[in-house]
């Protein structure tokens, strides 16, 4: 059996800080990169950083820095190089003859982090679907740069006579992305139905957590409806949106999604990934946007979050600010005066969670409509749906059935009286 090495890999964060990035901003990305490098489970033995007006063409840094970061990865024993921006295929394959070592830019660990931390069907589909988009012109540069030599080296199999190993790759990935994203077209489809009749069974009052990653917002949805979500101190531990009740549950039921964070700089192929898996939470009525108040960059997070929002189409959708993990620091006061009506808490304190429900629970009472509904004998098996997603205020038993004064969601009460008609159902005013 092979032996697993129980010590970590060793990394080097590298960047090249251009003319344009302030240091304060330089250095919030690099401690996220050091982040993200964790997340994949290295231990990041040392930073490396260049000025430059522009990056390198051929290499990203310039010769004299490529031999030092050479000489600084062999003494520090690192394995790889982790670049925070994202470089061409050619400019990572300099690199790595240069150093001596495997180079991994900022797209490529990210597309890494979600590949391994996605669950579920869907989304092992679209980071698929995202990784190949990576590697298709990555591969070309390989098949380039290893010249013709290459051509008709065996190893992949069932190759048609005279097609270069790079094109048949090339091939496939088409092929592949193709089937990958009819599979996503089926999922999607089928998602859009559970969605509609997740609505229809359980009202439409819907609160979705959103934010950067790491924010807390995993932490806060399963202090909110008891469940037992994965929370981590990792990047991009969740993947999936998922969907529970408030608890303990108020009358009519509200709903609560956790949701994929944001990052900077999100690779291109992810964004699609986000859009749908974020159309879940683009359903709600309201979305909490969490934020980590103890990151010294909160501001910068906030902002990309906000702009990622307004991309995916979720401007005009009313948001609650949440600033959050206040016990690890931040300024409360300063925060209250820049923002107001946000909410500033930690989720450790049971009181601060308390009050985000109870936030919660005043947006969606506002909304609320009364109305009265006249159901008769013959429709009883109705009630249950009727309790499950309104509020009855009322009930009294009147000739040939039940009136019921009720409160809930303005689109149910509609529903309600839309489905049944005047037949079983009579709203009166
Ligand atoms: N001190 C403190 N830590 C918190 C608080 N809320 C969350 N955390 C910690 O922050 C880390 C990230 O929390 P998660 O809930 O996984 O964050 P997330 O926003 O779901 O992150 P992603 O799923 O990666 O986008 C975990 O280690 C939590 O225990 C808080 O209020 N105070
Ligand atoms: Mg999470």
């Amino acid at each position: 059996m092979k032996k697993v090495d129980p010590r970590p890999s060793r990394a080097i964060v590298a960047a090249v800080q251009l003319a344009s990035v302030s240091d304060a901003e330089f250095e919030a990305s690099l401690i996220e990169l050091r982040q993200l490098g964790k997340t994949l489970g290295f231990e990041v033995a040392g930073r490396f950083t260049q000025k430059r007006a522009r990056v390198d063409a051929a290499a990203y840094f310039g010769a004299g820095k490529r031999e030092e970061l050479r000489l600084m990865r062999e003494q520090e024993g690192a394995a790889v190089v982790l670049v925070d921006h994202e470089i061409s295929p050619s400019q990572s394959h300099n690199l790595e003859k240069a150093v001596g070592c495997e180079v991994m830019d900022r797209t490529m660990v990210i597309l890494e982090i979600f590949h391994r931390h996605a669950r579920s069907r869907y989304a092992r589909a679209q980071v698929e679907i995202a990784r190949l988009g990576y590697m298709a012109p990555r591969l070309r540069e390989a098949a380039k740069l290893a010249g013709p030599k290459d051509r008709g080296r065996s190893g992949t199999g069932g190759r048609s006579g005279g097609e270069s190993h790079g094109e048949l790759d090339r091939r496939k990935i088409r092929d592949r992305i193709v089937e990958l994203q009819k599979e996503l077209d089926g999922m999607a489809l089928e998602r859009k139905t559970q969605r509609a009749r997740r609505h229809e069974r359980e009202g439409l009052a819907r609160v979705a957590l959103v934010g950067y990653t790491n924010a807390g917002k995993s932490t806060l949805m399963r202090a909110l409806t008891g469940s037992e979500g994965l929370v981590a101190d990792q990047l991009f531990a969740t993947l999936d949106t998922t969907v529970r009740a408030l608890h303990p549950e108020p009358v009519p039921r509200v709903l609560v999604s956790d949701t994929v964070g944001f990052i900077k700089n999100l690779p291109h192929g992810l964004v699609t990934s986000f859009k749908s898996t974020l159309d879940e939470a683009l359903e709600a009525s309201l979305l909490a946007h969490v934020v980590d108040a103890s990151d010294p960059a909160h501001e910068r997070q906030l902002a990309v979050t906000e702009k990622a929002l307004d991309e995916i189409g979720a401007a005009g959708v009313p948001r609650l600010l949440v600033f959050n993990k206040i016990d690890r620091g931040g300024d409360e006061a300063a925060l209250r005066e820049k923002y107001p009506g946000c909410i500033v808490m930690s989720a450790r304190r049971p009181q601060d969670v308390a009050k985000l429900r109870e936030a919660i629970l005043a947006f969606f009472q506002k909304r609320l409509v009364e109305a009265e509904l006249f159901l008769p004998w013959s429709a009883q098996k109705l009630r249950g749906q009727i309790f499950a997603t309104c509020a009855v205020l009322e009930e009294r038993p009147d000739g040939g059935g039940t009136f019921l004064r009720v409160r809930g969601e303005p689109e149910v009460v509609k529903r309600l009286r839309a489905q049944f008609g005047k037949v079983a159902l009579h709203p009166r005013n």
